[in-house]
């Protein structure tokens, strides 16, 4: 614990009780519902924090919009030097940031690292990008006429972010808005409000350093009423929620009554073809992490393993001799490959998902039990399951966050592993692993897998910060991240300019007045 208090204030969190921010300003009031944050680690009470009410969501949209006015105005570049000073500190916070992950959320180390990495990652993007924001140019089909499209800001953003990715999330919305104009307010996961205060603080740092206005970053800590008063609220443009896709429908539905857009990126249900062609080494490694890690609660986890009948029964051997000696336990340990699940109310979607699958036919294979002992003190440990099942049972059709893995065979060629592949309702990650061209090329084809990342010989999670991230049907159809996801935290606009002395009209219609 004085490790965690140290971290604490090396990341500027000295008093915890903030319900949100304009910026340098922490809104405080002692009359809010105070809610307890449990570390999922080891079940000591690390904070209580406010929830904030409509009444603060006002103030900080109507701070935000001030802002906006003055943000939206700073040359793009110059909004970017603002982001790579972003980058610097988290870099000089990466250790400190990257415990507190853990710490709250229960991910190993080296992941509450690596999340941090992809916050300087996407920082640096965003500096570059802030040079690149392109419209076209088009020619006109008139004389003396020029067309081109330009993009501009949009105003200030929603960003709802959830407990699974607590920070990187944030930062791949939240550096590109910034960049684009415009500014932003997180809504984090009310599971993990601690490292958003941190990222928060070393923002605020950057601002004050730079004599920007509040407003720029902004952070509410609220539950999901705030996250819906944020939905319909007209003044918020854009929206952009991860999460589940239950969160995501009703986000989505209300963002639409009122016309606004809507970035969703909601559950996945990835799978990974195992070919007989595949290069099995590489195939287990690859499932394994994709299964386990993260404890099975990263939206790319694998969840379902298409293996070939010919090679079905080595996949199954192989994985049975590693996962149990998988080392489960306290995921600030060196060593440790998986770490708690977030609360209690997973361990138990956890343990029902295993009893459906068994109900349905399925057959449980290792894994299932809730670890138990002062080492697992906060009940939030389990054993990773495998279990053999169909493709078409409910539960292997539903996203249960934890992880189980679903053994599933298939016979005969690719297209088959491709028919049950895409047999679900969710399209976000998959994977392909075979070292036969035909194979390969056929899952990448338009007739191949319909999801948003799809990946050669690669497993389903750990996706780069460079390529745009989301996926299709119910995983919501957002993009967020690299390539040119930065488009939708823009208005694009459409110019035409005549510097003739005539005023011809398009599509040659004639006027004559
Ligand atoms: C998420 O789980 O919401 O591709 C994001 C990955 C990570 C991001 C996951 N880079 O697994």
């Amino acid at each position: 614990t004085t490790e965690i208090r140290e971290m604490l204030q090396e990341l500027g969190i000295k008093e915890i009780n903030p319900q949100g921010a304009t910026g340098q300003v922490w809104l405080d009031d002692s009359e809010r519902e105070v809610r307890d944050i449990i570390s999922p680690v080891d079940g000591e009470k690390i904070a209580s924090v406010k929830l904030a009410t409509k009444k603060d969501l006002n103030q900080i949209i109507e701070t935000s919009q001030e802002a906006f006015k003055v943000w939206r105005k700073v040359p793009a570049p110059q909004r970017g030097e603002i982001i790579r000073q972003v980058g610097q500190e988290l870099r000089k916070h990466k250790e400190a940031l990257g415990k507190l992950v853990t710490y709250e959320m229960g991910k190993i180390y080296q992941e509450g690292l690596g999340e941090v990495q992809e916050m300087i990652d996407i920082c640096d993007f965003a500096v570059g990008l802030s040079r690149q924001l392109y419209g076209l140019t088009m020619h006109s089909e008139r004389p003396d006429h020029r067309m081109y499209e330009q993009y501009h800001p949009l105003g200030p953003v929603g960003v709802i972010s959830a407990f699974n990715f607590p920070v990187a999330v944030w930062s791949w919305n939240t550096m590109l808005a910034v960049v684009c104009g415009d500014v932003c307010i997180w809504k984090p996961s009310e599971k993990t409000p601690l490292t958003a205060i941190a990222c928060q603080h070393i923002v605020n740092k950057v601002i004050k350093a730079n004599d920007l206005p509040e407003g720029i970053f902004n952070l509410v800590i609220g539950d999901a009423e705030i996250g819906a008063a944020m939905s319909a609220d007209a003044r918020l443009p854009l929206i952009s929620a991860t999460g589940s896709t239950r969160m995501g429908k009703k986000v989505g539905e209300v963002v639409g009554a009122r016309l606004g857009k809507s970035l969703l990126e909601l559950g996945g249900n990835n799978a990974i073809i195992i070919t007989e062609h595949a290069d099995l080494e590489m195939a287990i490694r690859a499932t394994v992490f994709g299964s386990v890690g993260t404890c099975g609660q990263r939206c790319t986890s694998t969840r379902r393993l298409i293996v070939h009948e010919n090679v079905y029964e080595e996949v199954k051997d192989r994985l049975l001799k590693i996962y149990p000696t998988l080392a489960i336990g306290n995921p600030l340990s060196e060593g440790t490959l998986v770490g708690p699940l977030i609360d209690k109310d997973s361990v138990e979607n956890f343990k029902k998902a295993l009893q459906q699958v068994q109900e349905e036919g399925g057959r449980v294979l290792t894994g299932g039990e809730v670890l138990e002992g002062e080492a697992y003190a906060s009940g939030n440990y389990v054993k990773p399951a495998i279990a053999e099942a169909q493709n078409h049972f409910d539960i292997v059709q539903t996203e249960t966050f934890a992880p189980i893995l679903y053994l599933i065979k298939y016979k005969g060629e690719v297209e088959e592993a491709l028919s049950l592949h895409n047999d679900v309702k969710q399209g976000l990650s998959s994977a392909i692993f075979s070292t036969n061209m035909h194979e390969t090329e056929y899952f990448l084809s338009h007739a191949g897998s319909d999801c948003g990342i799809a990946n050669v010989n690669i497993g389903t999670s750990g996706a780069e910060i460079g390529g745009a991230f989301g996926g299709e049907k119910e995983t919501g159809g957002g993009r967020e991240s690299g390539s040119d996801a930065w488009k939708v935290y823009m208005r694009r606009q459409t110019n035409t300019m005549n510097y003739g002395k005539q005023l011809p009209l398009a599509q040659g219609i004639k006027f004559d007045i």
